[in-house]
């Protein structure tokens, strides 16, 4: 598998996109993303050098079931979180609904560490490659007005670590998590979000929403607490909760 690396990138994602159209299996990381991406249009930021900006890229042989292919976002939480475990033997980590993973800094808050954007391309209706993004939080100490309150990186928690040796032990998490199957995935990923039950708030409304399920195509189905309409909330929405 080739390996691409650049001091500076728009986005390791749009990278692995193009490089995906020649080859089949790709990572493509940089010290510093020039448009970084989240979810819906928002932005990925981050100091140069001092964290992980990461995409692992891979041209499908069978084209996914398109209901299984948040599989590759979920890979990418519990990859991240697996690491973060490993590095620091601290069991401090929460995945949080949908993409996030969180943790528990020294005012007891759950705060952002990492976060996962999976993209796919199609031919037709057929899925033909997934990239797996990852941007973590490692030695980077201050962060701008914007997210000051709700992120943290490995240093702020007290870790020193290495962002190349993380790269390569991140790689290894990834490559174990495929090959494992996806409903064993899907369900420890069920388990480790704890969201059934619990009472959510979306930013598309005022009410409350009662988690019912997860879909097995990784969509919530929540029930409105005032008026029990039901509605199935996508991977693109916020949902805020309380983590724990
Ligand atoms: C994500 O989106 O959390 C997905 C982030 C994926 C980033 C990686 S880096 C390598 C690869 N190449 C890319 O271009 N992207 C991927 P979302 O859930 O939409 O969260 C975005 C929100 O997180 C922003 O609107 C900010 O509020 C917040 N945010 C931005 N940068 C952050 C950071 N470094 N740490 C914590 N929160 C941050």
């Amino acid at each position: 598998m080739k390996q691409y690396h650049f001091p500076q990138i728009d986005s390791t994602n749009d990278f692995a996109k193009e490089l995906l159209k020649t080859e089949s299996e790709i990572i493509v990381t940089a010290d510093y993303q020039t448009k970084g991406k989240g979810r819906s249009n928002r932005t990925w930021a981050g100091d140069y050098g001092n964290n992980i900006y990461y995409s692992y890229g891979l041209r499908h042989d069978v084209v996914p079931v398109l209901d299984n292919i948040i599989i590759y976002q979920i890979i990418g939480c519990l990859a991240v979180k697996s690491l973060l475990i490993e590095q620091t033997q601290n069991d401090i980590f929460k995945l949080k609904y949908p993409n996030d993973i969180m943790a528990l800094d020294n005012s007891r808050f759950y705060k952002k560490i990492a976060g996962v954007l999976a993209e796919h391309s199609f031919l037709g209706n057929d899925c033909i490659s997934s990239i797996i993004g990852i941007g973590v939080n490692v030695n980077q100490a201050i962060f701008n007005n914007e997210i000051f309150n709700n992120a943290t990186s490995l240093k702020l928690l007290g870790y020193d670590k290495n962002v190349n040796e993380l790269i390569e032990k991140l790689t290894l998490q990834i490559q174990f998590w495929l090959k494992k199957d996806s409903v064993t995935i899907f369900n420890i990923w069920k388990n480790e979000l704890n969201l059934v039950g619990k009472i959510v708030e979306l930013t598309s409304s005022n009410d409350k929403w009662q988690v019912d399920s997860i879909l097995n195509d990784g969509r919530l189905l929540a029930i409105n607490c005032n008026s029990g309409e039901q509605r199935k909330i996508d991977n693109g929405d916020s949902v805020r909760y309380k983590i724990g």
